[in-house]
C-alpha cells in the first residue's frame, strides 16, 4: 500500500512524441502485488479513488487522454495481476505492446530491489526486446 508511481521517465523528450500514432494504443500496467495498479487504473478510467481486491488474471479499460498532447488519444490499458505466482504470465502480456507502465509502491522501501529485478526482468525478455519502444526502454534505463 502508499503512495504509487504511475508517471514514466522518459530521458529524451516527451513521451507521447515517442509513441507511434496509432487509433489505440495499448499499454500494459505491470509491477509488485499491491503496488496500485489497479487503484491507478480506476483513477484514470473514473476519476475516482475506488476500493480494490488483489487482480488474478487482468483487467482492462480503454481510457481517453484529456490534457495535453495525450488528448484524444485512446488507450487500451491491460492491469496486470502482480502475485509472485501471477507474474509468469506478464510476458503474454507485454508481447507487442506499445507501452509497458510498471507501477511502484514509493513507500514500500523493502520491496523496491524486488521490484527493480522484476522491471529488469521485463525489459531484458527476448521477446520484449525487439517490440518495446522506446518509453519503455527508457524507463527500464532510469531505474538502474
Ligand atoms: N495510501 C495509498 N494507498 C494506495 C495507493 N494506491 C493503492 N493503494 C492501496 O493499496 C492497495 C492495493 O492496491 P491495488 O490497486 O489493488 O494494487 P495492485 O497493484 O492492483 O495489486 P494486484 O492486483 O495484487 O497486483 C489497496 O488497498 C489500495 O487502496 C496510494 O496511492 N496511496
Ligand atoms: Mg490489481
Amino acid at each position: 500500500m502508499g503512495a504509487t508511481m504511475v508517471k514514466p521517465l522518459v530521458k529524451n523528450g516527451n513521451l507521447l512524441d515517442a509513441l507511434p500514432s496509432q487509433a489505440t494504443l495499448h499499454v500494459v500496467m505491470l509491477g509488485l502485488d499491491s503496488a496500485g495498479k489497479t487503484t491507478a487504473l480506476y483513477r484514470l478510467k473514473f476519476d475516482q479513488y475506488l476500493n480494490t481486491v488483489p487482480t488474478i488474471g487482468f483487467n482492462c479499460e480503454k481510457v481517453q487522454g484529456t490534457i495535453g498532447k495525450a488528448k484524444g488519444v485512446h488507450f487500451l490499458v491491460w492491469d496486470v495481476g502482480g502475485q509472485e505466482k501471477l507474474r509468469p504470465l506478464w510476458r503474454s502480456y507485454t508481447r507487442c505492446t506499445d507501452g509497458i507502465l510498471f507501477v511502484i509502491d514509493s513507500v514500500d522501501t523493502e520491496r523496491m530491489e524486488e521490484a527493480k529485478m522484476e522491471l529488469m526482468r521485463t525489459a531484458k525478455c527476448p521477446d520484449n526486446q525487439a517490440d518495446l519502444n522506446p518509453p519503455a526502454k527508457c524507463l527500464a534505463e532510469s531505474f538502474r
